[in-house]
């Protein structure tokens, strides 16, 4: 890859250039501590590390990705990124299950969605130094720039993954039909749910039918995305807005042959259970920001997550979340940002209780009256929040009612879209044995982490380590 590294992101050095390091994480498992990737168990070219996968959850699509220290985006913009599935008695190979949906090529096809940049030579661009945000303007699926998937006429099974650093996609396809969503991140929903658009943000994944049993031979058919950038107001500054949009993914152009239609199912989950909100108590509400650290003109010089850096999270035990096995908790994530973020949890699949929106000013007054945490604080950049404050609850200062997720959102998921100015209320189980009816197999203990999954932010200290402890 061409350009030069930004050496002041945590982690990142001169030698990643020529010699980069790399880790694995297998996004979406629950996975002992020792097997997933934590950012700063990286190893060199010509080095290597076993990894244990035990596969003890559900059904659904992981994807597996480097998750080095400061260069993640560089190194999956480099193709360190690849699909990875589960199967159960509902799913199994070959697509013989109760629901008749297809598994295996050529009906099932991963779609593992970019967007990258090129230079003049066919390298790939990164910019340097780092910028807050990338948005490339060539959409690249599954490693190929605006490919065709020529479809007979009949229902496909796509496995969408957005591994874009920053981009949220608002896919709708040109024929106007519909996306039948039948999964998100960690399984099946319930029911399908019938799409006009679908929106994924980085890291987000989707189960989706698309039936091609009513369209004509020689129809071409385009998945477009009319999700501006950033998220969801875009910026006037960006220099191309119409490369910015990113308005077309990827083309379907539909076979001869006759048309083979098939029943779609109404249940989804037939040898487990239906899913129901965790009616559990949390033992613990744990309020979490979205902020950034910016200079004297307003730059961003960091993307934080409770006004913490990595650093500092894993030297003061204070600054870090440390649930306790088994237990259930309700994280609160705050966005104090004007734009939107996906906030990825390792290890267990949650639910989204709800979003709400808030006042800034008002958020941002409490949050200030609150003093400064009783730990050193090792850096000194202008926050854009108190430095080091504890984060407070934002349910006072809220500006509109609280809605549930989305039907599409209604499932097990891994990963969350958290709005400009909102608060997302989510509620996890940390183990096996914290509620009835979870999705995943395992109790584990050990220390993971917990990021916005934009590669950018990520990369510059928007990810904190968590410990799960006995
Ligand atoms: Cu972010």
């Amino acid at each position: 890859m061409a350009g030069a590294l930004d050496t002041s992101l945590h982690g990142v050095q001169q030698s990643d250039a020529t010699n980069p390091r790399t880790v694995i994480h297998l996004h979406g498992a629950n996975v002992e501590a020792e097997y997933d990737g934590y950012p700063e168990d990286t190893f060199l070219p010509g080095q290597s590390y076993e990894y244990k996968f035990n596969n003890n959850q559900e059904a659904t699509a992981l994807w597996y990705h480097d998750h080095s220290l400061g260069i993640t985006g560089q190194n999956i913009q480099a193709g360190l990124a690849g699909m990875y599935l589960i199967r159960d008695t509902d799913d199994p190979v070959g697509g013989n299950g109760p629901l008749g949906i297809p598994a295996g090529a050529p009906y099932e096809v991963p779609l593992l969605i970019q967007d990258l940049s090129f230079n003049s030579d066919g390298s790939l661009y990164y910019p340097y130094p780092w910028d807050d945000v990338f948005y490339g303007d060539v959409a690249v699926v599954n490693g190929k720039a605006w490919p065709n998937l020529n479809v007979d006429r009949t229902v496909y099974r796509f496995r969408i993954v957005n591994a874009s650093n920053s981009r949220f996609y608002n896919f709708k396809l040109s024929s106007k039909q519909q996306l039948i969503q039948i999964g998100s991140d960690q399984g099946f929903l319930n029911a399908p749910v019938y799409l006009s658009e679908l929106l994924l943000g980085p890291g987000e994944r989707a189960d989706v039918l698309i039936d091609f049993s009513s369209s004509q031979p020689g129809d071409k058919i385009v998945l477009e995305n009319d999700a501006a950038a950033p998220y969801p107001k875009g910026l006037s500054t960006l220099i191309n807005q119409n490369y910015a949009k990113l308005s077309e993914i990827m083309q379907f152009t539909v076979n001869q042959g006759a048309a083979v239609s098939k029943t779609i199912p109404t249940q989804l989950r037939v040898n487990k259970p239906q899913i129901t909100q965790i009616t559990t108590p949390p033992v613990r509400q744990r309020y979490l920001t979205l902020t950034d650290i910016v200079d004297s003109n307003n730059i961003a010089l960091a993307m934080m997550l409770n006004a913490v850096y990595w650093d500092e999270a894993a030297k003061y035990p204070e600054l870090m979340e440390r649930p306790q096995v088994d237990t259930v908790e309700q994280w609160n994530f705050i966005n104090l940002q004007p734009f939107a973020h996906t906030v990825h949890l390792h290890l267990v699949p949650f639910q989204i209780l709800n979003r709400q929106s808030i006042s800034y000013d008002q958020y941002i007054a409490a949050y200030s009256a609150t003093g400064p945490r009783t730990v050193l604080i090792d850096h000194a950049y202008a926050p854009t929040v108190p430095y080091g404050y504890p984060p407070v609850d934002p349910t006072p200062y809220t500006t509109s009612s609280a809605t549930p997720p989305a039907e599409n959102e209604a499932g097990w998921k891994d990963s969350v879209v958290v709005n400009a100015f909102e608060v997302v209320r989510i509620i996890v189980p940390f183990g096996a044995k914290a509620a009835e009816n979870l999705p995943f197999g395992n109790s584990f203990t050990g220390r993971y982490v917990w990021h916005c999954h934009m590669l950018s932010h990520e990369d510059n200290e928007m990810m904190l380590p968590f410990d799960v402890v006995a």
